[in-house]
């Protein structure tokens, strides 16, 4: 390996041990051989992101270290079974990775106890979900249509054919009627009621929640993958001692990679090690072990006092998007925010959620098209617009910078709605150029970070804990 002598000095560069160094940069200059293309494509990729404002409620800006951490070959490893526990050899490394991983995930969410391996969010819920149920048991969850999730046994997905699923809708006002789903929970006896979802602006009562789980017998879960940092920040209530197991992706608000985690809390009815068993070997074999250090990562990150103060800017720049909303005669689901989302309901008007999104896309700025209840449209034009404040909350930008923006978008909608092109908008316009300086600003803080070759912030990149 005449290379790895010659990388030697630079690998140690940050405090990065040469043979990870050397891992790395191999690996790079392996790919420029074999798949430049794929080179080319994440060039691509990361232009695009530089030139454009994610404002998308099902992400958060993944952490450079946690990218670091996917890439150090702890994925190459095959082991079933769990720390110390394992049906395959060589495993005492990963052992502590995963480790590391499951105590700062009870640490985050003082849970009493983490599974850490689910391979992403939804695997999480259907682990649980298989786990605690026998075929044909009842389940009550709520409508994907109004702001539920696939994998909460909705009917397009498969779990549905293997359970008897009953859907809660939302009251008139766009927010939870826990006297509805009591009702529904009267009728359906479920074993399982699953609360959570993809498009809920609001805070969700798990306390509420829980006092129709116990009139009925039922086990509270709690799936808490877009509210998993507010949750983990305080600026969310938390789901314990409520639900009996908490599910969570790590991608869509710890800055984590996609991947999922269990969680149970101390005064839960369901044991630690049947939620592992629901895990390994009830649904997923070897877990990925890159993936399992990345979370480690992430969840480190979380617990630094920065993410908390993120995680404030996060409500707080959603609220900004709210009033610049409502202000100007605009309705949102559940009538504003109390997280990091807010929905807007174009209901009754001309322009489709597709319009908005096509139009904010082509501004350079990323917002889903969403269904909201009682929708009148397809899935594919939606009478409703996504938009969530997690990435905006990591730029370093101003709330007068996010007031400005909100108020832009607001404009554009109605400038829509009165059948104006986007590019005969003036209001598209300023939008398309504020994006514009906005990322440019964010991108000249950050330079001085990519560029970097040594010092402090290298090394805590690499450590995770200062993600
Ligand atoms: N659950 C989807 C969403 O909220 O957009 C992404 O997984």
């Amino acid at each position: 390996m005449a290379g790895a002598t010659e990388k030697t000095p630079q690998a140690g560069r940050m405090g990065v041990p040469p043979r990870v160094a050397d891992l790395v940069s191999d690996g790079l200059e392996a790919l420029a051989d074999t798949a430049p293309e794929l080179l080319d494509l994440a060039e691509r990729e990361l232009q695009g992101r530089a030139e454009r404002l994610n404002l998308v409620a099902a992400s958060s800006p993944t952490a450079p270290a946690v990218l670091a951490a996917q890439a150090l070959g702890f994925s190459a490893l095959t082991a079933e079974g769990y720390p110390g526990r394992r049906y395959h050899p060589g495993t005492a490394v990963v052992d502590e990775v995963e480790q590391l991983a499951v105590v700062r995930a009870e640490l985050l969410f003082g849970a009493s106890h983490a599974n850490v391996q689910p391979l992403s969010g939804s695997m999480a819920n259907l682990s649980v979900l298989l786990g605690l149920l026998e075929p044909g048991d009842p389940v009550l969850a709520m409508d994907l249509s109004h702001g539920g999730h696939l994998s909460h046994v909705s009917r397009p997905a498969s779990l549905a054919k293997h359970l008897e699923p009953t859907y809660y809708q939302l009251g008139e006002d766009g927010t939870l009627d826990i006297e509805h789903v009591r009702e529904k929970a009267r009728t359906s006896r479920p074993k399982v009621i699953i609360c959570g979802g993809s498009a809920y602006p609001r805070t969700i009562d798990f306390a509420a929640l829980r006092s129709v789980a116990d009139e009925v017998g039922a086990l509270l879960v709690g799936d808490i993958s877009h509210i998993s940092g507010l949750v983990a920040a305080g600026a969310h209530p938390s789901p314990f001692p409520h639900c009996d197991v908490v599910t969570t992706s790590t991608y869509k608000q710890l800055r984590g990679p996609h991947g999922g985690l269990v969680l149970r809390g101390p005064d839960s009815r369901v044991a630690a090690n049947a939620i592992d068993a629901f895990v390994f070997p009830g649904f997923q074999g070897t877990p990925d072990f890159g993936m399992l250090a990345a979370k480690a990562v992430a969840l480190g990150g979380a617990l630094e006092p920065g993410f908390g103060e993120a995680m404030g800017r996060v409500v707080r720049y959603a609220r900004i998007f709210a009033e610049a909303f409502t202000s100007r005669g605009l309705s949102l689901v559940g009538g504003g925010t109390d997280t990091h989302m807010v929905l807007l309901d174009l209901r009754g008007q001309a322009v489709t959620g597709r319009d908005v999104s096509r139009a904010l896309e082509a501004a350079g700025i990323l917002a889903n098209k969403n269904l909201v209840p009682n929708d009148p449209r397809t899935p594919q034009r939606t009478s409703g617009l996504r938009i969530g404040t997690n990435h905006l909350a990591f730029m370093g930008i101003e709330d007068p910078d996010v007031r400005d923006l909100a108020e832009g978008i607001a404009q554009l909608v109605l400038d829509l709605e009165a059948d104006r092109r986007p590019e005969s908008s003036a209001v598209w316009h300023r939008l398309a150029a504020q994006v514009t300086a906005l990322v440019a600003a964010t991108e000249r803080e950050k330079q001085p970070v990519s560029r970097r070759t040594e010092g402090k912030e290298g090394i805590e990149g690499i450590e995770g804990v200062a993600a």
